[in-house]
């Protein structure tokens, strides 16, 4: 017999979904237990996101997690466009009132982590095999291995929230959701680089030999990528190939200049648009990459992440504290309306920056032409950074 574990909320996942949803559960007084695969120091040293919605800051502030991204967070008022040799700055407090936050993911995870703990909260690090019973009755049930132990947590609920290799899939039976996907003809390699930012906000260019972005994580070390081929082997890439296509990409005819720096970190990172519906079976709720992925040129991931679990949250608070599951029922497309829309300008985004092997002098042509309106035009642009700075909620 397996050791019992009970809680309210049973989360698969300690990323930037399962935690939050996990904190923003416990000031609702609403109990939950967080099981994830990897430990500690793994997840919080991931390199991963870097961009904050305002809604996203809003909510970790407001919810008392806020006080580190306020201190050190970086806030930025535009991005710049660049292609042709030429920058072309989008400034979105102009156009929009609302601006973004440049602060690591893996940062975020930490002031969740801390204050998870600090509330003796449980996560549940390094275990295996689980997998989900039972989620089609009232009484939900995960099963996990840690430490060579097998355990089953009893749950009224369970949040899905492990990634794009979800736990899920093998659990809901087939023909219950649909998903839809679209997998591009290219990678990007990023890289951390120990090296001043020389540009004070995010670049994203589009040149010939592929797309290249140009971000940071502080005033000493910036963060770079550029567009590969989705095979590509990270040995074939030695760090001198990596500056100097950055180099060509990024710099322009007036003469700006990117400043290298030891790169602390290296990596391939395919791009895949994917979403599940509806976002729930049974007792079991998807949140987060689980459910839906975005390529990264949108910056959209981790903010469709953090929207989900606050959507999950409000429901969930009305389950326990009423016994009414309409907010709940309605979760999955309360959701899908703000992922699709997110969806779309990634696609968007993505499609209008980099070089599709299929594409002929036609296609870049198009490419240039959408380019010069979108920062030719102010509504184009407005369009642009009202998606970039993300929208209000819908139930704000
Ligand atoms: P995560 O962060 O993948 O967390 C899932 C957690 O589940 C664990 N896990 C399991 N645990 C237990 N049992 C299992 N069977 C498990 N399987 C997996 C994993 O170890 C992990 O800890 O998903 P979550 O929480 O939904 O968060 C989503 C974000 O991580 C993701 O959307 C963003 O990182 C995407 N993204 C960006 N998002 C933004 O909002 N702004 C950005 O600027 C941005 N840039 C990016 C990005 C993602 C990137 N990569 C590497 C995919 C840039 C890149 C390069
Ligand atoms: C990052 O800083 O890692 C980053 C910024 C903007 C993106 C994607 C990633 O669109």
């Amino acid at each position: 017999m397996p050791a019992t574990l009970k809680t309210q909320v049973g989360i698969v996942g300690a990323g930037p979904a399962g935690l939050l949803l996990s904190h923003l559960l416990h000031r609702a007084g609403i109990d939950s237990i967080v099981v994830e695969s990897r430990d500690r120091d793994y997840i919080e040293h991931r390199v991963r996101a870097g961009v904050l919605e305002q809604g996203t800051v809003d909510l970790l502030v407001e919810s008392g997690v806020g006080e580190r991204l306020q201190r050190e967070g970086l806030t930025h008022h535009g991005i710049e466009l660049r292609f042709g040799g030429r920058g072309h700055r989008i400034d979105f407090t102009e156009l929009t009132g609302r601006s973004i936050v440049v602060y690591g993911q893996q940062e975020v995870v930490k002031d969740l982590i801390r204050a998870r703990i600090k509330a003796d909260g449980k996560i549940l690090f390094n275990v295996t095999d689980v997998t989900l019973h039972d989620l089609a009755s009232n009484a939900p049930r995960l099963h996990f291995v840690q430490n060579g132990e097998r355990t089953e947590i009893a749950c009224d609920i369970i949040a899905g929230c492990d990634g794009f290799h979800g736990v899920y899939r093998q659990s809901v039976p087939s023909g219950v959701l649909s998903m839809f996907e679209r997998v591009y003809p290219f990678a990007w390699l990023g890289i951390l680089a120990k090296a001043p930012p020389t540009h004070e906000e995010l670049i994203y260019a589009y040149h010939e030999r592929g797309f290249a972005l140009y971000s940071m994580r502080s005033p000493e070390i910036t963060r770079l990528y550029v567009q590969v081929t989705p095979d590509e082997d990270i040995v074939s890439w030695p760090d001198d190939k990596i500056w100097r296509e950055l180099h060509t990409r990024l710099e322009t005819n007036d003469g700006w200049k990117l400043i290298e720096g030891p790169v602390l970190e290296k990596s391939i990172t395919g791009m895949r648009s994917f979403v599940t519906e509806p976002m729930q079976y049974g007792r079991l709720y998807l949140a987060g990459d689980a459910a839906h992925i975005v390529p990264p040129t949108g910056a959209k991931g981790m903010n469709l992440a953090v929207a989900d679990v606050r959507t999950l949250a409000r429901a969930l608070r009305t389950f326990f504290t009423t016994g009414r599951d309409e907010a709940l029922a309605a979760y999955s497309a309360t959701c899908l309306q703000r992922i699709w829309r997110a969806e779309h300008f990634s696609w968007w985004m993505t499609s209008m920056l980099h070089r599709f092997p299929s594409d002929d002098a036609f296609g870049h042509r198009l490419q240039r032409s959408q380019l010069d309106y979108v920062v030719g035009s102010r509504s184009a642009s407005t369009s642009l950074a009202e998606n970039y700075v993300g929208l209000p909620f819908a139930d704000a």
